[in-house]
């Protein structure tokens, strides 16, 4: 059974005060509105991940993930941070490979296999992200775009493996832009997407792999996005940073 999920991405936002404000009004919302069947996960900036994680509590489906994570272990890398520490912070979930890290940071579909590694080895779930530029889109070419980050970055990997990743597609032209994918356009990734993952790793897992669409998500979109078949929940940038406008998008499916 794959799983429903919605997760916001905090980005580089918020400080101390408001992060602590942000996730106190999610906990009573998802407290008073007893949502069963979606598992909602908040990735706040490093800094925040510990006091995130204290005002989440038990609360029930509500998880804390984080940005990023490094592609080593443990050593002489400053300012860097391990899957090791998040887990051990009570992270469970971690982006990986989010276009704004692939863009500006340079992150390569390699470095991506090395992070994604670290993630399995500690427990995290990853939430791997991939996403056409526009002229890749405009080119008609983003289904083998798309396609290729996926093989370059976990096709090595074992089904085992590929069974605890979740996938996020993000066109890059709706990030941060406030242009969404149709939710046929994304429809049609994410079937492209899992037919894909079903060609290595057959049908059968392939279907239990929850695909997220990413890019612009907001509560008057959300509902159609996820009343598509292969769209099974949605990684939140701007709307993550409204309480409401963040527990409405849970509230979607
Ligand atoms: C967006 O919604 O713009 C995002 O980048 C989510 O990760």
């Amino acid at each position: 059974m794959r799983k429903k999920i919605v997760a916001g991405n905090w980005k580089m936002n918020l400080t101390f005060e408001e992060g602590q404000k942000l996730t106190s009004e999610i906990v009573n919302m998802l407290k008073d509105e007893n949502i069963k069947d979606v598992i909602t996960v908040l990735n706040p900036p490093f800094v925040h991940l510990y006091p995130v994680k204290k005002l989440i509590g038990d609360t029930a489906n509500l998880f804390l993930g984080s940005q990023n994570c490094s592609d080593k272990a443990s050593g002489a890398f400053t300012g860097e941070t391990s899957a090791g520490m998040l887990a051990s912070f009570g992270a469970t979930y971690v982006i990986i490979g989010h276009s704004e890290r692939r863009e500006y940071f340079k992150e390569s579909n390699q470095l991506l296999t090395e992070k994604t590694k670290q993630a399995l080895a500690n427990g995290l779930t990853p939430i791997f992200c991939c996403g056409e530029p526009l002229e890749i889109r405009e080119a008609g070419t983003h289904e083998a775009y798309v396609k290729q980050q996926l093989t370059e970055s976990l096709f090595d990997f074992s089904p085992e493996e590929m069974s605890k990743i979740v996938i996020a597609y993000e066109p890059i032209w709706a990030i941060g832009t406030g242009r969404t994918a149709s939710s046929d356009q994304a429809q049609e990734m994410h079937a492209a997407l899992r037919g894909h993952l079903a060609s290595k790793f057959g049908k059968e897992l392939a279907d239990n792999i929850s695909i997220l669409y990413g890019g612009s998500a907001n509560p008057g979109n959300a509902k159609d996005l996820f009343s598509k078949p292969d769209v099974d929940g949605g990684l939140i940038g701007g709307a993550s940073l409204k309480s409401r406008d963040f527990v409405e998008i849970v509230k979607s499916f």
